[in-house]
């Protein structure tokens, strides 16, 4: 008999509710769930593919250890204390920084992770700890912090209600919206432009979305922050604006943007001057406008200046915290005000071997590989990995996936056998999305409106699975439990009983101290989510999470980095600029073994505009070798005019034919790792790797 249950897609940042039909312990059908208040009934190619997850026959659901040749099940009580055996050991002998640990993006997707996974690594008192934090979003978390006062109170575009909104380096008709949980973004952007509202893109490409704007325009790889500062500094001379009295350091900003000009822009980025002034007044001019800016931008070389830019523009043209502009969210759970989430630091300490900062308590993954390669006190010499695929995720892959097989002892908490978790001596899977209990403390916190949603698993697991939360508890205390340096006791109690609680008794008990009126029992009642209502303005300064509620608009790392910014000369060289890209039907490195998002026509193959092509002699089709400083591979060449001439492009995630990976379906999809080109050298201020904007050379293979 086949029954419908309400599920949660947890693949992207959108949250979609699911519909799904089962029968059994089987999934015959997935659709968008129409009355949920947040995605409307929304759902992608890859929703619909979570059912290939839970069912795929390569997934891990018992723990793995490596034996000559292969892999072999072990019980789960034997695979705990091999970890904790191990990780104790290594950390006893040459101290807390031997073991390093790396967090992948599905963590943040997980409730698991959230409430158990943060406990386990704080237990690690590790400077070691990386994610992929420092290949995504950290300068978005630098800047929160430091304008802000708290890494994660991130303003959100209030897409819902804006009447002019301008896109940078983002691709929310294929990504589903980043740091801006938006799902059924079509329909959003049509509803935008329905009521009268504009969408303006600036990207290297000519994406999807840039083909919805009502307008698009090409910019030279890395080359935004001269852009953002030529808006600033039109928007400062055409009439300098007047700022609450909670503001801080106009002065200052009005002196740091005087000499970018748009011409001095136009130089640098392609982007012509006129068409910077005409922008800008538009901002200024409309009703609601707001500028947002993603991975294109904060994954390259000027991310922090950039992100610090846009909150500029978006503060000075009157849009921060109103209707329409950029807004801050009220979640029922608010990890941010309830101190759940630390405010963050930065540059509390430096990694080993480059001296590269940490922020809020990790250090940039470029400088993982060196630091596991490096010999001296402080070298990472175990690894536990989470959720994560860092040799095909960070720069210079390959180099990282060498430095791995020497370690003394690697766990990872995953659910396949990877490019990256090949190398472990021990795999624990968890159960995935429809087995386990869902509430997000990540994504509403980061949502176009404000809702509020509890999904109970889908599927009971079975006896022999574990859930994350449970796999972090048995790690923490039995590693704990070994080593000689403990904590005291107190903390140790206090750690025990918060690591033997539930995530779902913890939820429970975090509404109760929220004031939204949502509790537990109303969040049961109504499974496809309560809505709160749209985003909140007026609410500064009251929920500024700095210490005396103050907006700094002028912080000192930024204004240094533009005093760099501003050295730099017009680039001349003749090199092409290396991009990323994201398709609808991929999910970063690892939904490649679902058969209905890899069948059809090959998306793998390096992009290139027809002039290029032209210049080098190369066909359309061609397999070409494409080289930077750190390394080469051979793809395919697709000609496409929707590059701009001098770019070229690659998906990341791709490039699983390598030995050990257990992925059947994977391993058959082409396309080469584009991380095998990326440069640990090449870094943002914060640490961020500036994966976007490559300097490399196409020739034939
Ligand atoms: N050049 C380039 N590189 C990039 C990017 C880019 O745009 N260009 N994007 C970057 C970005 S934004 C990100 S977020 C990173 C992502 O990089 P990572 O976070 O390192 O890797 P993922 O590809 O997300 O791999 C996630 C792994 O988690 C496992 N997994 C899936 N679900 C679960 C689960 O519920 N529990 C556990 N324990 N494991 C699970 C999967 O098997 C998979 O191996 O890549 C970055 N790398
Ligand atoms: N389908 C799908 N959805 C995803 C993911 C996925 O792998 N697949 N990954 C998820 C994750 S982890 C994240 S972080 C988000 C990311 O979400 P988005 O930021 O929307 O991701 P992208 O599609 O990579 O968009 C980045 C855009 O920046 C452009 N770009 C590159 N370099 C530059 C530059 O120098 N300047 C400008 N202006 N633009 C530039 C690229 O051409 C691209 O269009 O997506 C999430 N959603
Ligand atoms: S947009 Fe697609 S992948 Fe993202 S949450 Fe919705 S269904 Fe899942
Ligand atoms: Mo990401």
């Amino acid at each position: 008999m086949a029954e419908k249950r309400i599920g949660v897609c947890n693949l992207c940042e959108a949250i979609c509710g699911l519909e799904l039909t089962i029968e059994g312990r089987e999934v015959i059908g997935v659709r968008g769930n129409d009355a949920d208040p947040l995605s409307r009934g929304h759902i992608c190619p890859k929703g619909v593919a979570i059912a290939d997850v839970y069912a795929d026959p390569d997934r891990l659901k018992r723990p793995v250890r490596r034996v000559h040749g292969g892999w072999e099940e072990i019980g789960w009580d034997e695979a705990f204390d091999l970890v904790a055996d191990n990780l104790a050991r290594v950390i006893n002998e040459h101290g807390d920084d031997a073991l390093g640990v790396y967090l992948g993006n599905p963590n943040a997707h997980s409730l698991g992770s959230m409430t158990h996974g943060t406990a386990m690594f704080k237990s690690f008192r590790t400077k070691n700890r990386y994610s992929a934090t420092s290949v995504d979003q950290l300068p978005h978390q630098l800047v929160a912090h430091l304008m802000f006062g708290h890494q994660l109170f991130l303003p959100i575009p209030d897409i819902d209600r804006t009447s002019w909104f301008l896109v940078i380096g983002a691709n929310p008709m294929a990504s589903n919206g980043s740091l801006m949980t938006v799902p059924d973004f079509p329909n959003r952007a049509r509803e935008l432009k329905a009521r009268g509202g504009r969408m303006v893109v600036l990207d290297p490409r000519r994406t999807e979305t840039a083909k919805i704007a009502d307008e698009h325009h090409f910019v030279r790889p890395g080359t935004d922050a001269w852009v953002l500062l030529a808006m600033l500094h039109v928007l400062v001379t055409e009439g300098c604006p007047e700022v609450a009295s909670y503001v801080d350091g106009l002065a200052t900003v009005v002196d740091l943007v005087a000499d970018f000009t748009p011409e001095r822009a136009e130089a640098m980025s392609g982007l012509p001057a006129e068409e910077i002034r005409r922008l800008t007044r538009e901002l200024v001019a409309a009703d609601a406008g707001v500028v947002y800016s993603r991975i294109g931008v904060s994954a390259g070389p000027w991310g922090t200046v950039c992100q610090w830019a846009v909150n500029c523009l978006n503060v000075l043209s009157g849009n921060l915290d109103r209707a329409g502009g950029a807004m801050f969210t009220s979640p029922a759970i608010d990890a941010v005000g309830t101190g759940l989430i630390g405010r963050g630091h930065h540059y509390a300490w430096r990694s080993r071997v480059r001296g590269l900062p940490e922020t809020a308590g990790e250090l940039p993954v470029s400088a993982l590989r060196e630091e596991i390669e490096t010999p001296g006190e402080g070298q990472v010499r175990a690894m536990l990995t989470v959720a994560g695929n860092p040799v095909l995720s960070t720069p210079d892959g390959s180099r990282l996936d060498g430095a791995l097989r020497g370690l003394d002892f690697m766990a990872a908490v995953d659910i396949y056998v990877n490019e990256t978790t090949r190398h472990a001596d021990v795999i624990l899977p968890p159960t995935t999305a429809l087995e386990r209990d869902h509430y997000d403390l990540v994504f509403h916190l980061l949502a176009v409106r404000d809702t509020a949603r509890f999904t109970p698993a889908v599927f009971e697991k079975d006896a022999d699975q574990r859930h994350d939360w449970q796999i972090f508890r048995e790690i923490t205390l039995r590693t704990t439990a070994r080593l000689e340096r403990k904590a005291p006791l107190k903390k140790r109690l206090v750690q025990r009983a918060r690591l033997t609680a539930s995530p779902t008794f913890l939820i429970t008990q975090l509404l109760r101290r929220g004031s939204s009126g949502v509790t537990m029992k109303k969040l049961r009642a109504r499974p496809a989510g309560i809505d709160l209502g749209p985003l909140r303005g007026g609410q500064l300064p009251a929920r500024l999470p700095s210490k005396g509620k103050r907006l700094d608009l002028a912080p000192a790392l930024v204004v240094a980095d533009v005093a760099r910014l501003a050295a730099v000369d017009v680039p001349t060289g003749d090199e092409l600029l290396l991009i990323g890209r994201r398709h609808k039907q991929d999910c970063n490195s690892w939904m490649h073994n679902s058969e209905r998002l890899t069948r059809g026509r090959p998306r793998h193959q390096l992009l290139m505009n027809p002039d290029d092509l032209a210049h080098r002699d190369l066909a359309d089709g061609a397999l070409v070798r494409v080289t930077s400083r750190i390394g080469s591979v051979e793809v395919e060449v697709a000609a496409s005019d929707d590059l701009m001439p001098g770019v070229v492009s690659l998906p990341h995630g791709y490039g699983h034919a390598r030995e050990g990976v257990l992925m059947t379906r994977s391993r058959e999809v082409p396309g080469v790792s584009i991380n095998d080109l990326t440069d640990p050298e090449l870094l943002d201020v914060s640490g961020n790797a500036a994966l976007n904007g490559v300097p490399v050379a196409v020739t034939p293979a």
